[in-house]
């Protein structure tokens, strides 16, 4: 595919690229809007962007791999992360806790890779308080409530009482689209991946992100 193709001339190891720093690109929505479909796309298809993943004490599902999907760990050893500081953000969502390992972030941004989130609009608002200027925050939308529970019942990943519970909670969820910079309603998955691309190069080209601009400009002024 071009786009991966693409993507590799202009990836972190061409020596020709500006060097810049690696942005975390958050990405939340109520349960069944898109968030993850969406994710996985962007993954598979761009190199300079990884996935951060999380720690959590919920049960890993059938299909789930540990340390792929989430790195699956117990009450005591969370309590652990988050007394050493070594979670960036943590929440408790569905009755489970969850939390975004600090290191794995720290290394990809400064060696100019981008970090993809998959995380509530809690982990959202701590984030925003610690590491603004590394931040861009995408929200998604379902486009009606029906479509919403028509996703999430077609999923199939979880019991009726479970997609109920989330239903219930997605109109407060939603409520937090006020706390985003980008929003997205996910008509068709196709577009809404374009859209989240669009952001990707608009907060790349971001000046104060292009940390090699000066060496860059003072190479040009020099003739090189
Ligand atoms: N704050 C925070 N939220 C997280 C983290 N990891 C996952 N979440 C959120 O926890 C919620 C539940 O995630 P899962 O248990 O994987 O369930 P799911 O079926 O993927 O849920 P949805 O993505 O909401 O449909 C989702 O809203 C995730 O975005 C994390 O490290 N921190
Ligand atoms: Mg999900």
């Amino acid at each position: 595919m071009t786009a991966i193709a693409n993507g590799r001339k202009a990836g972190a190891h061409d020596p020709f690229r500006i060097t810049r720093r690696g942005l975390m690109l958050v990405l939340s929505s109520p349960s069944g809007a898109g968030k993850s479909s969406i994710a996985r796309e962007i993954l598979e298809t761009d190199p300079e962007v990884e996935m951060s993943v999380s720690v959590t004490t919920r049960p890993r599902r059938p299909g789930e791999v540990d340390g792929r999907d989430y790195h699956f760990i117990d009450a005591t050893d969370f309590n652990l992360m988050v007394n050493r500081d070594e979670l960036l953000e943590h929440a408790k969502v569905f009755g489970n806790y969850y939390g975004t390992p600090r290191k794995p972030v720290m290394d990809a941004l400064a060696e100019g890779r981008d970090v993809l989130f998959d995380i509530d609009w809690q982990g959202t608002q701590q984030l925003t308080e610690r590491t603004a200027d590394d931040l861009v925050r995408i929200f998604i939308l379902p486009p009606s409530t029906a479509e919403l529970e028509r996703r999430l019942q077609t999923r199939a990943q979880d019991p009726p009482d479970v997609v109920a519970q989330r239903m219930a909670k997605a109109a407060d969820e939603m409520s937090h689209y006020l706390e985003y910079d980008w929003v997205i309603v996910n008509r068709s998955l196709a577009d809404s991946v374009d859209q989240v691309r669009a952001i990707l190069t608009s907060e790349r080209l971001r000046r104060r992100r292009q940390t090699g601009l000066s060496d860059f400009v003072k190479g040009l002024r020099e003739g090189r």
